[in-house]
């Protein structure tokens, strides 16, 4: 029997606003609407998805947790992840992510490096296997496939 293995996609701060506002800088899909593709790419991929969003830190980091506790039990891959704005503020997501040694693919739908100055930083790179940015919503399906392939790996 084939075990089943999923992937957490997990949403920081506003990001429940997505296709609201600013679509020119942030698109016009909505959050359900990316649920929706990521759903279409772990199916295509065989993981299942577990996905959320929250306005507040320590829920990130408890779901930090938990994935970190199912990657070691062998139960899920790891995370996407786009911290919204925590990105640039959170030491304490930076030490969970390091501190659990969830495999994580940062993503952000706009590209931070051509916006204002206090976007270039990210606390979470560090401890990220890697990085999308600027790709719009579709970096979230190509975080989940790059997630996938360093799992055969
Ligand atoms: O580009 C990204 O994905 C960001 O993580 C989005 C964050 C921002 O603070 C980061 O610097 C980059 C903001 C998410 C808020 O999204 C909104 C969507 C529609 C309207 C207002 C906010």
């Amino acid at each position: 029997m084939i075990p089943v293995t999923g992937v957490y996609v997990l949403n920081g701060p506003n990001l429940n606003l997505l296709g609201t506002r600013r679509p020119e800088v942030y698109g016009t899909m909505t959050l359900p609407d990316v649920e929706e593709l990521c759903r279409e790419e772990a199916t295509r991929l065989g993981l299942d998805l577990i996905f959320h969003q929250s306005n507040h830190e320590g829920r990130l980091i408890d779901w930090i947790h938990e994935a970190g506790a199912r990657v070691k039990a062998g139960e899920v891959i790891g995370a996407v992840f786009n911290p919204g704005a925590y990105t640039h503020t959170s030491i304490a997501l930076h030490d969970a992510i390091e501190g659990t040694e969830l495999p994580v693919v940062e993503v952000h739908i706009s590209n931070v490096h051509r916006r204002e100055s206090f976007r270039h930083h990210s606390y979470i790179s560090p401890v990220a296997r890697g990085t999308i940015v600027g790709l719009g919503t579709d970096g979230y399906r190509l975080a989940i496939d790059a997630l996938h392939r360093m799992s055969l790996t």
